[in-house]
C-alpha cells in the first residue's frame, strides 16, 4: 500500500471516529439525564422504569418537534434540501416518533413485571427487569442516533438561514470586496457590517425598500463566486439559492479591478449561463464611482448599460418591482 493511500485510510478512519463521538453524544445527551433521575428520585425499580421512560420520551419529542417541511419557505426549503436533505429530515421526524409508542409499551410491560417480583419479593428478579428495561431504551436510543443528528443539524441550518419573503426579489452578486454589501446598504438603509477585506460578510443580509409604507422589494447581499456547489460554504450556498430564486440580479463590477475586469466578465458569464434558463434579468452595476473613472471601465468591459449610482439602480429596481407587480395583480384579476 503506498503511503498517500494509507494516510488516506487513516484520515477517513478518524473521521469514523469524529462520527462515532458525535453518535454517542446525541444518545449520551438523551439517556444519561434519564437514568440520573432515576437514580435520585426513587429506589424503586417500578418508579424507576417510569421516570426513564418518562424523561427519554420528552427528549425524543423534543427532538423530534421540527416545523413542517410545508410551512417553510421556498429558500429554506431549498438551503434544507442541499445541506441535509428534506427525504432524510422526514425520514427522522417520523423514524423517532414512532419509537415513543414503542418505549411505553415496554415501560408498561417492565412495570408490570417489576411489581410481579416485588409482590412475591424476588428482589433479585426485580433488578433482573429494571436492567431488561435499561438495555431495552438504551438500544433504542442508540439506533435514533443517526436521525437525532440529521434533525439536530437540521435545526442548526434553519437557524442560519434567514427567512425570505414572496416578493420581488433583487440579489447583488460579485467577487468579495467589490461593494456589494455597500450597495445593499444604500438601497435599503439596512445596517449591515461593511469593511475592507474579503469575505466580511458572513451571512446572507437581506433588506427591504419600502414604496408608500409597504415593503416592496426584497435586496438580498449575495457573498460567494457560485463555485462548484461542492466547494461551496454554507453562506454561498445560501447565495446561490437566493440568487436562483430570485426575479433580477444585480451585478457589481468594481473598477478598483482586485480582480481583474477579465475575471470580473468571466465571473458574470458563469451567472448569466446559469441564470438565463431561469428567466432572471441581470443588470449591471458599476461601483466606487467617486473614486474611479466608470466610464473608462464601462467601455474596457464594453457595457452598454449600467448603473453607477445607488439612486438610479434603486429607482430602476422599485420601478420593474413595481410593474411586476401590476402585472401579478392583473393577471390574478383576470384568473
Ligand atoms: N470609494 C468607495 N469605496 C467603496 C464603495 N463601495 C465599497 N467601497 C469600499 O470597498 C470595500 C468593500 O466594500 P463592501 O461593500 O464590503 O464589499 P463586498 O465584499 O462586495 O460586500 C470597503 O472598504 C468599502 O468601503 C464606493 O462606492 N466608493
Ligand atoms: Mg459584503
Amino acid at each position: 500500500m503506498g503511503k498517500g493511500l494509507k494516510s488516506k485510510h487513516k484520515h477517513l478512519g478518524r473521521l469514523a471516529g469524529v462520527k462515532e463521538r458525535v453518535k454517542d453524544k446525541a444518545v449520551q445527551e438523551i439517556l444519561s439525564p434519564a437514568f440520573r433521575k432515576a437514580r435520585v428520585k426513587t429506589r424503586l425499580a417500578d418508579k424507576k422504569i417510569s421516570i426513564v421512560s418518562d424523561v427519554v420520551i420528552s427528549k425524543l419529542e423534543a427532538v423530534s418537534n421540527f416545523p413542517s417541511i410545508e410551512t417553510l419557505n421556498e429558500f429554506q426549503k431549498q438551503v434544507l434540501d442541499v445541506k441535509i436533505g428534506i427525504a432524510s429530515v422526514k425520514k427522522s421526524v417520523s423514524m423517532i416518533r414512532k419509537s415513543i409508542p414503542v418505549i411505553r409499551k415496554l415501560q408498561k410491560i417492565h412495570v408490570r413485571k417489576c411489581l410481579q417480583a416485588t409482590r412475591s419479593k424476588d428482589f433479585s428478579k426485580q433488578r433482573l427487569v429494571l436492567k431488561s428495561f435499561y438495555g431495552r431504551v438504551s438500544s433504542i436510543v442508540k439506533s435514533l442516533a443517526n436521525a437525532i443528528i440529521v434533525l439536530q443539524e437540521a435545526k442548526q441550518c434553519l437557524k442560519n438561514t434567514p427567512k425570505l419573503k414572496q416578493l420581488f426579489t433583487a440579489c447583488i452578486i460579485g467577487f468579495p470586496n467589490v461593494g456589494k454589501t455597500t450597495l445593499f446598504y444604500k438601497l435599503t438603509g439596512s445596517k449591515a457590517k461593511i469593511a475592507n477585506y474579503a469575505f466580511t460578510t458572513l451571512s446572507v443580509n437581506v433588506g427591504y425598500v419600502l414604496f408608500k409604507g409597504v415593503e416592496l422589494l426584497q435586496v438580498v447581499d449575495a457573498p460567494g463566486t457560485l463555485n462548484r456547489i461542492d466547494k461551496m460554504n454554507d453562506i454561498e450556498l445560501q447565495a446561490w439559492i437566493a440568487a436562483k430564486l430570485s426575479n433580477i440580479i444585480v451585478y457589481v463590477f468594481d473598477p478598483e479591478e482586485q480582480f481583474s475586469l477579465e475575471q470580473q466578465l468571466k465571473l458574470r458569464q458563469r451567472i448569466v449561463k446559469t441564470v438565463k434558463p431561469l428567466n432572471i434579468k441581470i443588470v449591471d452595476y458599476v461601483s466606487k464611482s467617486d473614486k474611479f473613472n466608470v466610464q473608462a471601465f464601462a467601455r474596457r468591459a464594453r457595457l452598454k448599460h449600467y448603473y453607477s449610482s445607488p439612486e438610479a439602480l434603486k429607482h430602476f429596481l422599485v420601478t420593474t418591482a413595481l410593474k411586476s407587480k401590476n402585472a401579478t395583480s392583473a393577471t390574478s384579476v383576470n384568473v
